[in-house]
């Protein structure tokens, strides 16, 4: 699947129908009167949130959507009939901004969700309309009104529930590969991940989302590697799983650099829950594998799990954390949600 989170679109509401200008003519009628019908409204342009897409690629390929003008009035009292809308369907977790990027117009979750995010112009009135005692032949009729014309920028963040980070060559996709379904590019590279991968885990009765992302190295919220760009699709994570490769050098400083560049980020992703775990434990021996979670646990000022996602080993322990987690913060989301609002006092 090809994968993409960010496009930008022109969208053209329609336009709206003119009033007509049109007077009675009928055998035996003297003085018919003014009959000229209103302009229909012009269609709307809708963003709808729709739950079986998961990534914007559609817009590569379309970006331009524009919906149907209302038809003129017409003579003999006919309105005319408004214009058609278009709907533009997109993943739970679009935000749409406006042109310059920055400025958040709305933001779809749910599946169902709808935004009219250009409205079509109102139909004029035909001159039937303008008729009264002191005039009653008139002969002007109003336009249609312009239907609304903005680019805006689809921006996607995946809504999954853990996130996994780390240096490039941690493992992540290894371990999405191993607890779901998901089907990750796995190479002994850096970069192997150039898109954000999602999977279903299963562990015990409870299923979640867990995304893999591209890993971050040194400066990426300067721009290096592949940025920080995708860590907008942790943002919405409950928890993160952060894994440190235990086959390198210096583990403390691995685990440093990402969050360093956690920091750098903002969004909140630094206050996130971070669950801290070794990875690869396979490929070492007992010693070292506690020399290495010495060292980690001493950067993090908390104990890591150790794992590996080739043998197997702690990996159980990990989903259990996460969903330890996950549980947690949904119970704190219900709580929050469902606090009393203050009585009101003067
Ligand atoms: N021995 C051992 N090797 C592992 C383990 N997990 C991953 N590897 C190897 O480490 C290399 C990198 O793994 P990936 O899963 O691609 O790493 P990644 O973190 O997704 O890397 P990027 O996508 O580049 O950020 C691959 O060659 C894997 O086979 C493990 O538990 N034990
Ligand atoms: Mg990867």
């Amino acid at each position: 699947m090809k994968f993409l989170d960010q496009a930008k679109i022109y969208i053209k509401a329609g336009d709206g129908g003119a009033g007509c200008i049109g007077f009675r003519r009928e055998k035996f009628i003297e003085f018919g009167g003014p009959d000229g019908g209103d302009g229909g409204k012009g269609g709307d342009v809708v963003i709808q949130c729709v739950a079986n897409l998961n990534t914007l690629i559609d817009y590569r390929y379309q970006q331009h959507f524009k919906a149907k003008n209302g038809t003129p009035g017409m003579g003999r009292n006919r309105s005319g009939p408004n214009g058609a809308e278009v709907v533009v369907k997109v993943p739970p977790g679009t935000e749409i901004y406006a042109e310059d990027n920055e400025t958040l117009l709305a933001e779809l979750l749910e599946p169902g969700q709808r935004v009219v995010i250009a409205k079509g112009g109102n139909g004029g009135f035909g001159n039937a309309h303008f008729k009264s005692a002191t005039n009653q032949a008139p002969r002007h009729a109003n336009p249609g009104l312009a239907g609304d014309e903005l680019t805006i920028w689809l921006r996607l963040k995946l809504i999954a529930d853990a996130g996994l980070v780390g240096l490039p060559n941690a493992g992540k996709s290894t371990f999405l590969a191993a607890v779901s379904a998901a089907k990750p590019k796995i190479a002994d590279y850096p970069f192997t991940t150039l898109h954000p991968n999602l999977g279903v885990v299963r562990a015990g009765d409870t299923d979640f989302v867990l995304a893999d992302i591209p890993g971050l190295i040194e400066g990426a919220h300067d721009g290096a590697g592949l940025g920080t760009r995708f860590l907008g699709h942790v943002e919405r994570c409950r928890v993160l799983l952060h894994l440190v490769d235990a086959t390198q050098e210096d583990v403390a400083d691995a685990y440093r650099t990402v969050r360093r560049e956690l920091r750098a980020y903002g969004h909140d992703l630094e206050s996130k829950k971070e669950i801290v775990a070794l990875s690869k434990i396979d490929a070492l021996d007992e010693d070292t594998r506690q020399a290495k979670a010495d060292a980690l646990q001493k950067a993090a000022r908390k104990k890591p799990l150790l794992l590996s996602a080739v043998s197997g080993q702690g990996v159980q322990d990990a989903l259990f954390a996460l969903t330890r987690e996950i549980g947690r913060a949904e119970k704190r989301e219900e709580q929050e949600s469902a606090e009393p609002a203050k009585p009101w006092r003067p």
